[in-house]
């Protein structure tokens, strides 16, 4: 089907169109609805110059110098723009590493033998883990060693170290320079409860400062919280390994029982997958008339399921309320971050029923079923068994599934792309000393419903892989490359002749799917090895990352410590810092000097290519590699 225009400018995938057509036509409110009738939105916020954060305001600046320039309590653009930064860097660095923290109470309960429906999967990563945390594994019960490694990990959250326990992973540069400027973090929890504290009314007044602390912050998110995530996910779970699958909203069968896993934590989702295969689940599904459960994902829960068991993936972030109007989900299961409270309101024009699980993440209108470890998997089956019964409901005529889904594929750990590289990391050095592949780029974070849906990530990403960049993607970007088909062994034929043939070699897609937004830790680990294994600093290695459509609070935590950890980061939706000239110098400009990496905003992908393409041709000039000038770029830009 065509859809107009009005339409077509919102998403530029097929699936979302139909599903928006639709919404228009039953008069259902969408993502989309709303931001329009939220604009034009508050130019003070958008330029980060409103705050309240004391009862003597709310105040606002004036950015065009004609109102206050002050507000009550004196303070000026910069302190208010870096305080509200620092603040959005904490929520997101909070989420991450909460996130981080569930995983390790669950893992410290296995350890204990205390759950039901988890296991040590990968054992070999656990005894690698606990021998860089200093831990005894010699002649040890992987039990006992898993509880040890468990009780160090959660000290890092607490303050009782000087820095947290990854950082052995950095080059040695990169360390010294941290500690020298004073941003090594010392504890998860402590760099957040600091920029709380830092921004309260009259503490840190000086917006360098605040700022410093807010990478700091970062950095406790990003070598901290959401590392101990991943790493943990894959020792329960297993470490990914390439896999295929499948994406759209035409993973979802007509003729079954369907669930969608929605959030960022698989804890509860990977035991849900275990209850789908349950004999007596699947014989209650055919009683009722379906032909079997499917399962799909969304978001981040969805990308964490992907990697390790190739569930296919009904979409990213904006196809959260697009999936519900289907009529063919039976059941929305979410955990938490990035949910929409409007999915409940969606979901009552039609039979899906959602279904709440952390009891930090309530919904209205949402049935609670609250998730236990010692449970699991006794709670997965209840899960599934609601979802089944939910199909009864479900009004065969309303079911409206947009045709055809796309192949990907998932599972690029840093373990596993190493094992396709035979265990280390000097063929992928030799092919950039070569200029086979020309640089490596992280292109990774959410939609935005003011950006066309996916059109950042597919555009940016394109011209990358046929510049011979390799991209790594993760999240919602992950989702929207492999729509676009950028994600099969195939997609070798859209990059340019080195990285084509690279990835011919290996049987590789030029976009790389690393995982979820907490995985984002094994683009860290896999520059620093690299950094490592040349004896340079991060800051030297020709790396970018980009966040085309990012809407989070988790994904400026990125940025933050993507750019604090050396690393050139493009965003593509401007944050909320124009306000002050000062921060905006030191961000986009000031930071090269002190981190050796800044930020740059450019919202159009194409423009975006070009200055991502620049630096890395200048980083491979700084490195003493045979580079392409700056004038041939431009020209090819043309
Ligand atoms: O953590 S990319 S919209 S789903 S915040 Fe959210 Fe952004 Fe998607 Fe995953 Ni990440
Ligand atoms: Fe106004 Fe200062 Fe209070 Fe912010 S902290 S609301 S600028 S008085």
């Amino acid at each position: 089907m065509t859809a107009p225009d009005n339409i077509r400018k919102l998403s530029i995938n097929n699936d979302a169109r139909e599903m928006l057509v639709r919404a228009r036509e039953e008069g259902i409110e969408t993502v989309w609805d709303r931001l329009k009738a939220q604009e034009p939105q508050c130019g003070y916020c958008s330029m980060g110059v409103s705050c309240r954060n004391c009862a003597m305001g709310p105040c606002r600046v004036d950015p065009f110098g004609d109102g206050p320039q002050k507000g009550v309590c004196g303070a000026d653009a910069d302190i208010i723009v870096a305080r509200n930064l620092g603040r959005t860097i904490a929520a997101g660095a909070a989420a991450h590493s909460d996130h981080g923290r569930d995983i390790l109470e669950v893992f410290s309960e296995l350890a204990a033998g205390k759950t039901t429906g988890y296991e040590i999967r990968d054992e070999g990563k656990l005894l690698a883990l606990a021998g860089e945390w200093g831990i005894e594994t010699d002649g040890r019960a992987v039990d006992e060693v898993a509880r040890e490694l468990a009780d160090a990990m959660m000290e890092d959250y607490g303050s009782r170290k000087e820095r947290i326990g990854f950082l052995d992973r950095l080059p040695e540069q990169r360390g010294k320079l941290w500690d020298e400027l004073g941003i090594t973090p010392r504890g998860i929890d402590r760099e957040n409860v600091e920029m709380l504290h830092r921004t309260h009314m009259g503490v840190d007044n000086d917006h360098v400062n605040t700022l410093l602390h807010a990478l700091r912050t970062s950095l406790s998110d990003g070598w901290g919280g959401s590392m101990v995530a991943t790493e943990l996910s894959d020792v329960m779970f297993g470490t990914p390994k390439p896999i295929m699958s499948r994406v759209n909203l035409g993973t979802l069968k007509a003729d079954s029982v369907n669930i969608a896993l929605h959030g960022h934590n698989p804890m509860l989702s990977d035991v849900i997958m275990q209850a789908a295969e349950d004999p007596e689940l699947v014989a209650l599904a055919k009683e009722k008339g379906a032909a079997g459960i499917n399962l799909v994902g969304l978001c981040c829960t969805g990308n964490e399921l992907q990697m390790r068991k190739g569930l296919p993936m009904a979409g990213n972030h904006l196809m959260q309320e697009l999936v519900l109007l289907t009529g063919a989900l039976d059941a929305m299961v979410v955990d938490y971050q990035c949910i929409m409270p409007a999915v409940t309101d969606v979901a009552k024009c039609f039979h899906t029923e959602v279904i709440s699980t952390a009891d930090k993440a309530k919904f209205t209108g949402a049935t609670h079923i609250s998730f236990d470890p010692h449970r699991g998997l006794e709670i997965g089956k209840e899960i599934v068994r609601r979802g089944v019964e939910a199909y009864s409901n479900r009004n065969p005529d309303r079911v409206q599934i947009p045709e055809g889904s796309v192949e990907m594929m998932a599972g690029f750990s840093i373990e596993a792309i190493l094992g396709a590289l035979g265990g280390t990391p000097e063929p992928l050095v030799e092919a950039i000393a070569a200029g086979k592949i020309r640089g490596a780029v992280g292109v990774v974070g959410c939609n935005n419903p003011k950006i066309s849906q996916d059109h950042g990530h597919v555009t940016l990403c394109k011209r990358l892989i046929e510049n011979d960049i390799l991209v790594l993607v993760t999240g919602c970007s992950a989702v929207a490359n492999g729509k676009a088909g950028q994600m099969v062994p195939a997609a070798a034929d859209m990059a340019g002749p080195g990285l084509s043939e690279v990835c011919k070699a290996l049987g590789i897609p030029p976009v790389l799917h690393l995982g979820s937004c907490v995985d984002n830790t094994r683009i860290l680990v896999l520059a620093a090895a690299l950094a490592k294994h040349l004896g340079v600093d991060i800051s030297q290695l020709p790396l970018a990352g980009a966040a085309p459509e990012w809407y989070s609070e988790k994904a400026v935590s990125i940025g933050a410590y993507v750019v604090a950890s050396g690393i050139y980061t493009v965003l593509g939706v401007q944050p909320p810092v124009f306000g002050s000239q000062n921060v905006v110098q030191l961000l986009a400009d000031g930071l090269d000097d002190v981190v050796g990496a800044k930020f740059a905003v450019e919202p159009d992908p194409e423009q975006a290519a070009v200055l991502i393409r620049r630096h890395i041709e200048q980083q491979r000039e700084g490195l003493g590699l045979p580079f392409i000038a700056a004038t041939e770029i431009k020209s090819q830009a043309a």
